[in-house]
């Protein structure tokens, strides 16, 4: 099990190739609680991979990963792989870094000998860049460059900020984050505006974690979305990620602000509005949120660990029914 993260200063753009080199550097938190859940049986070689994502998931690009992993990590095939994500998939909630950093890490453990730090995320960033991010609890930058580097500059004990997450829209986007992607680089004029910008917005989102100053964060993790967006929209043709309620809540966090709340939003790639607030607003911030019309549910994290094995699957796990008592390759986040 592994958890997914929200993007601080957000990853828009590859370098080229194709394991997910990034244009620019990304920094995030992993969030506790909205986490995907990697088991796996083995079926016998030369019987070929099968790969399920529950909630369903485009799982071609999964089955596709397995394969490549398992070839470089010298595991043989004939592996049953299921994966259960507990919160929306393809939404806008980096479900997929969740996801390939759960597969990466279960695969990791039955490799012999297991890799490197390094090289489990090098392979899970081959699956979904920001998969490599998840693999490190609390607050992550992955610096580009040469093959790429995950640090933890931050534990998740270092800050313990309350996160809100609006949901407005539980149905996959229409435009995948890989596609976005390459069509904003390739097509919208506000591309190399958007990487110099996001450059300088790194080491002051960088110091305000180190400095636990949120008053020096929430305007800079704003204007990294908002450019991110506005860079997407400039796309040919657009990428417009929002929902009319998306809009609602940023106006709702402004509005919070305004009554002395330090809370401040970010916007993935989906409608969905995350929400960082001071430890201990949450509890005034959620229900405000909640009341926005047109939020369906709101989710509710903290700063998350990174991956581990767990012994017992959690109660949101669905695996085949046969698989029951018998988890040991399952992989999770042991959270208690
Ligand atoms: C991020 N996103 O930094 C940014 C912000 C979405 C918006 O990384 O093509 O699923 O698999 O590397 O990692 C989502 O993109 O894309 C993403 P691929 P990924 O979190």
């Amino acid at each position: 099990m592994a958890n997914a993260n929200l993007a601080l200063v957000k990853y828009w753009g590859k370098a080229g190739g194709n394991v997910n080199d990034a244009a620019g550097g990304s920094l995030s938190l992993t969030l506790e609680g909205l986490s995907s859940l990697a088991g796996a049986r083995v079926r016998g070689t030369g019987k070929g991979d099968y790969c399920r994502w529950n909630p369903p998931a485009p799982a071609a690009g999964l089955t596709q990963f397995v394969a490549q992993a398992r070839e470089r990590l010298g595991i043989g095939d004939g592996l049953d792989i299921v994966v259960t994500s507990n919160f929306p998939a393809g939404s806008g909630l980096a479900s997929s870094a969740s996801a390939y950093s759960a597969v990466t890490t279960l695969l990791a453990g039955l490799a012999d000998p297991q890799p490197r730090d390094a090289e489990r995320a090098e392979l899970a960033r081959s699956g979904s860049g920001s998969a490599c991010r998840s693999l490190l609890g609390g607050f992550v930058e992955w610096r580009p460059g040469k093959g790429g580097s995950v640090t933890q500059i931050a534990t998740p004990e270092h800050w313990p900020v309350d996160v809100v997450i609006a949901v407005v829209r539980e149905g996959p986007k229409d435009v995948s984050s890989r596609e976005g992607m390459l069509r904003t680089a390739a097509t919208s004029p506000f591309y190399e505006a958007w990487l110099a910008a996001g450059a300088e917005d790194l080491p002051v989102v960088r110091g305000a974690i180190l400095n636990k100053d949120i008053q020096v964060l929430g305007p800079a993790i704003e204007r990294n979305a908002l450019r991110m967006h506005a860079t997407a929209l400039g796309a040919d043709p657009p990428l417009l990620y929002w929902e009319p309620a998306t809009l609602a809540v940023v106006r709702e966090v402004w509005k919070l602000r305004k009554t002395g709340v330090p809370a401040y939003f970010s916007i993935d790639a989906g409608p969905q509005v995350k929400v960082i607030c001071e430890p201990g607003s949450a509890e005034r911030v959620a229900p405000a949120i909640a009341a926005v019309p047109g939020v369906i549910r709101v989710l509710r994290s903290f700063p998350g660990r990174a991956p581990s094995i767990v012994t017992a699957p959690p109660s949101w796990a669905q695996l085949p029914p046969d698989w029951s008592g018998s988890v040991p390759s399952t992989v999770g986040r042991g959270y208690g």
